[in-house]
């Protein structure tokens, strides 16, 4: 069984995760997703903005085919989730390929949860790469303990909460994580840490496939800005606040 540090994902609010897929399932996995990147790359996705610029991005690439979906309902995927977060159950939020090509910049320091209108702080997104990344490639960069944080202000991605929250992680003395993580390694986050991944200055494309989950059970919130509203609307289909989220497209994964 995969060791799983759920007290340093408590503490921290992101762990890495060592060989979640073997180098065989990544052979399998990495054909899969580019031609579903392939297919689908120029179809918009939802929101265009400083963050969806910087890679070729593809939503939900379970719907897409019959192996996209094997891989994203891994159940040893969505059982390392539910571990680090301490339930029982998991539903799939949404997936995610983001591929970023050689060149692209930095992605700007964000939270995750600023755009999901789900009434929880039991989310975790597992980013996973297909190819080796390296520190020239874009590795996650994780603010360790500002999971915790309140009072952060407005976090819609754009360079200005960049250029804020730069200052404030400094100003909190958050220490900052950043390493190469291997193909077939996960790192996970919560929905409340600040987060960003490097610049890819190498030559290849970064191919990652992340996967977003919640607790089940969990219920919808009204949302509090613009964008939850659209998250609402593209990733909980029907559902409405207060009831619980569970549409069509958040299956129990584990
Ligand atoms: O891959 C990146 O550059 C950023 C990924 C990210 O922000 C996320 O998965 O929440």
């Amino acid at each position: 069984m995969i060791k799983i540090d759920s007290k340093a994902f408590e503490r921290e609010g992101h762990i890495h995760v060592r060989g979640l897929a073997t180098s065989e399932e990544i052979a399998q996995y990495r054909p899969v997703i580019e031609s579903v990147v392939g297919a689908l790359k120029d179809q918009p996705q939802g929101r265009i903005d400083d963050y969806s610029k910087l890679f070729t991005q593809v939503t939900n690439v379970w719907r897409i085919s019959a192996a996209a979906r094997q891989i994203v309902f891994s159940r040893r995927f969505a059982e390392a989730a539910a571990r680090l977060l301490g339930v029982d159950s998991v539903r799939l939020y949404h997936d995610q390929a983001l591929f970023k090509p050689p060149g692209a910049d930095r992605t700007p320091w964000h939270q995750d949860r600023y755009y999901w209108p789900l009434d929880t702080d039991r989310t975790v997104t597992m980013w996973m790469p297909l190819v080796d990344v390296d520190m020239q490639m874009g590795s996650m960069i994780f603010a360790s303990g500002s999971h915790r944080a309140t009072a952060l202000g407005d976090l819609i991605i754009s360079s200005e909460t960049d250029r804020r929250l730069t200052a404030i992680i400094k100003e909190r003395r958050w220490p900052i994580w950043s390493e190469p993580v291997r193909a077939g390694d996960a790192t996970f986050h919560a929905g409340g840490t600040l987060h960003s991944a490097g610049a890819n200055r190498s030559d290849r494309v970064r191919e990652v496939l992340t996967i977003i989950y919640f607790a089940s059970g969990t219920r919808v919130a009204t949302p509090s800005n613009p964008n939850q509203q659209v998250d609402m609307e593209v990733f909980l289909p029907g559902a409405r606040p207060g009831e619980e989220a569970k549409s069509d497209l958040n299956p129990i994964l584990y």
